[in-house]
């Protein structure tokens, strides 16, 4: 052994410091697909039934994104009331947010205002914020358009996703930019 007691052949700090952790949450109203949008990103796969979010659910998944490694981390908060304690110390500190409304009902859509709030008022660190149109698959039932939410999106000036967590459409898209741009950010030191 070339080592002295406790002391390890590298600096444990550098290596941790390589590693790139972002944290991300998905805000909105229950059952507009919050769970289903981070399961079809960390382990492709679609749930059909519905069990609505008791706090919070997590998914993990490590990221290539231009030859870098990224931990993401994915939280889905509940839209509970009773969770708000939970709700607020998850909002602290993360890189990234998607607020997800259903395009088939009109109500997840009126209240992403009500979530931005939230997130303004709770997140500690910038963070990168945008709105995700889920469920786009159902295209019979679908009351809002592209048109209506593209104008709220660049009105708050957020970037606009259109997903269906159920078919995947969109989903691998809009975890790349998002997570690409994230890291341009963390990079120039302004996250
Ligand atoms: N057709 C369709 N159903 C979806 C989609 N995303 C979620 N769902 C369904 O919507 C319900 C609520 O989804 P969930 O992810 O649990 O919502 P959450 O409360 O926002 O986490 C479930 O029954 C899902 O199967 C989608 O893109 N298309
Ligand atoms: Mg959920």
């Amino acid at each position: 052994m070339d080592r002295e007691p406790g002391h390890l052949p590298f600096d444990v700090k550098d290596k941790v410091s390589s590693l790139i952790w972002i944290k991300a949450v998905a805000a909105g109203n229950a059952g507009v697909g919050k769970t289903c949008i981070i399961k079809h990103f960390c382990e492709d796969k679609f749930s059909h039934g519905y069990q609505p979010t008791v706090g919070v659910d997590y998914g993990f998944k490590i990221q290539n994104i231009s030859n870098v490694d990224l931990r993401v981390h994915l939280w889905d908060l509940s839209g509970h009331s009773d969770y708000q304690e939970v709700r607020n110390e998850l909002f602290s500190d993360t890189q990234a947010c998607f607020l997800v409304f259903d395009v088939t009902n009109r109500h997840s859509f009126d209240n992403l205002e009500f979530w931005l709030k939230e997130l303004n008022r709770y997140c500690t660190s910038p963070s990168h914020v945008v709105v995700v149109a889920n469920k786009i698959d159902i295209k019979a039932k679908r009351v809002i358009q592209s048109d209506e939410a593209t104008r709220w999106a660049a009105a708050k000036k957020v970037k606009y996703y259109e997903t269906s967590a159920f078919n995947g459409e969109g989903i691998t898209r809009m975890f790349a930019e998002v997570l690409q741009e994230v890291m341009t950010k963390s990079s120039h030191g302004t996250r």
